[in-house]
C-alpha cells in the first residue's frame, strides 16, 4: 500500500509493543494491556507520534526546493517542537507560531519543556495570542508570507502535519507494523485506544487497519473538547487517504470511533481524574504521560477498563504518541506527586 511512496527515515524503525502487568492488575486484571511505545521512536528531540507522520512528508518538501519548514501548535505543541528537529536534521531553517491554544498560566509555561527544545534547534518561535482551534489558521498564514516576502522559500506543514496529503501516511504504517508483530506475538489485539485531535494519527490508523477489516476497534479518545470539528476533519483525512492509497472502498461512518468523554474541561487542562491516571501509568509502569494528550487517552483507557467496555479477556494496545515534554509547564498540578 505504502510502496509507492517515498519515505525520509526521521525514526528509529519499529516502535516496541510493552506488556504493562501492574497496570493490567491494577485495573482488575479481566483485560490485557500492552503499550506500543511512539513516544520512544526517535533520538530526534525525544521522539513521537509527529515523526512518523514527517518521515512522508519530508521527501515532498525537499523535492520543493523549500529552505524553511513553517507550521503551527499551541505554545506547548510537541508537533512544532517535531517539525524544528526535522529542519535541524535535515539544515533547514524553521518557523513556528504557537498559538495560545490552552488557558493555564504557570509562570515559565512559555519557556520549558517543548517550546524551550524548539528554541535550542534554531528554530523562530512567535508567540501569538490566537485561541484554539485545529483548522488553516491566520496567523500560520502570515507566517508563511513572511517568509517569501524575506526572500525565503517556505514549506508549509498545517497543525499535527494532519491536513497535509501525506499527512496520515505513516499511521497507515503503524496499522501494518502492529499486523508484523501481531504474528511475531502469536495473538492479535482486540482494541487499539488512541488520543485524537488534529486527527491524522487516528485517521491514519483507520484507513491501515481497513485493510485489515478492523477499523472499528481503533478507539480514539479526543483530547480536543471540540469533537464535531475533530471528527469531521478524521472523515476528511481518511477519505483522503483511502483515495490516495487506492484502497477500492469509502470507510463506513461506524469505522470512525470517537469518544469525547474524556476531554473535559477543556482541551490542554486536566480534570482531577486525568490527573489520577496520569499518577496510575507513572506508579505502576513508570509511563509517562502527559495532561494535554496521553493522560486523557489514558484516563479513557482506565475508565473503559473499569466500566467493562472491553469484554473479559480483552487484549488493548494502548498507543503511546509521547508528549510528556509538556509536563514541566504543569509543575503545579505535581508538586506533590
Ligand atoms: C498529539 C497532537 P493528532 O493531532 O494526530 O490527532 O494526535 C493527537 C496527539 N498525542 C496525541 C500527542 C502527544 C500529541 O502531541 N499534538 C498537536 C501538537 O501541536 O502537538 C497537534 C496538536
Amino acid at each position: 500500500m505504502l510502496e509507492k511512496f517515498e519515505r525520509y527515515p526521521l525514526t528509529f524503525g519499529p516502535t516496541p509493543i510493552e506488556h504493562l502487568p501492574r497496570l493490567t492488575q491494577a485495573l482488575g486484571g479481566k483485560v490485557d494491556i500492552y503499550a506500543k511505545r511512539e513516544d520512544c521512536n526517535s533520538g530526534l528531540a525525544m521522539g513521537g507520534n509527529k515523526l512518523r507522520k514527517l518521515e512522508y512528508i519530508v521527501p515532498d518538501a525537499i523535492a520543493s526546493g523549500a529552505d524553511t519548514l513553517v507550521s503551527i501548535g499551541g505554545v506547548q505543541s510537541n508537533h512544532t517542537r517535531m517539525v524544528a528537529a526535522t529542519a535541524a536534521k535535515i539544515g533547514m531553517d524553521c518557523v513556528v507560531v504557537q498559538e495560545k491554544w490552552v488557558p493555564h498560566y504557570d509562570a515559565v509555561y512559555d519557556r520549558v519543556g517543548n517550546i524551550m527544545m524548539t528554541r535550542l534547534m534554531g528554530a523562530e518561535s512567535r508567540l501569538v495570542e490566537d485561541g484554539f482551534d485545529i483548522g488553516i489558521r491566520q496567523s500560520w498564514e502570515n507566517a508563511i508570507r513572511s517568509v517569501k516576502d524575506r526572500g525565503g522559500k517556505p514549506y508549509a506543514i498545517p497543525a499535527g502535519a494532519s491536513v497535509h496529503k501525506y499527512g496520515a501516511l505513516g499511521y497507515v504504517g503503524f496499522a501494518q507494523e502492529v499486523a508484523a508483530q501481531e504474528k511475531e506475538l502469536g495473538f492479535t489485539f482486540d482494541y487499539i485506544v488512541v488520543c485524537v485531535v488534529t486527527g491524522s494519527t487516528q485517521g491514519g490508523m483507520i484507513v491501515g487497519f481497513a485493510a485489515q477489516d478492523r477499523a472499528d476497534r481503533v478507539i480514539g479518545i479526543d483530547a480536543s473538547g471540540t469533537v464535531e470539528q475533530t471528527r469531521a476533519q478524521v472523515r476528511q483525512i481518511v477519505d483522503n487517504t483511502a483515495q490516495l492509497l487506492e484502497l477500492g472502498r469509502d470507510i463506513r461512518e461506524d469505522e470512525i470511533v470517537i469518544n469525547p468523554d474524556y476531554a473535559y474541561p477543556a482541551y490542554g487542562v486536566p480534570s482531577e481524574e486525568t490527573n489520577d491516571a496520569i499518577r496510575l501509568a507513572a506508579k505502576t509502569e513508570a509511563m509517562i504521560t502527559d495532561p494535554v494528550y496521553e493522560g486523557k487517552s489514558m484516563q479513557g483507557m482506565i475508565d473503559l477498563t473499569k466500566k467493562g467496555f472491553f469484554p473479559e479477556g480483552s487484549k488493548v494496545l494502548y498507543a503511546h504518541l509521547g508528549g510528556a515534554p509538556a509536563l514541566n509547564g504543569y509543575s503545579y498540578y505535581y508538586k506533590d506527586g
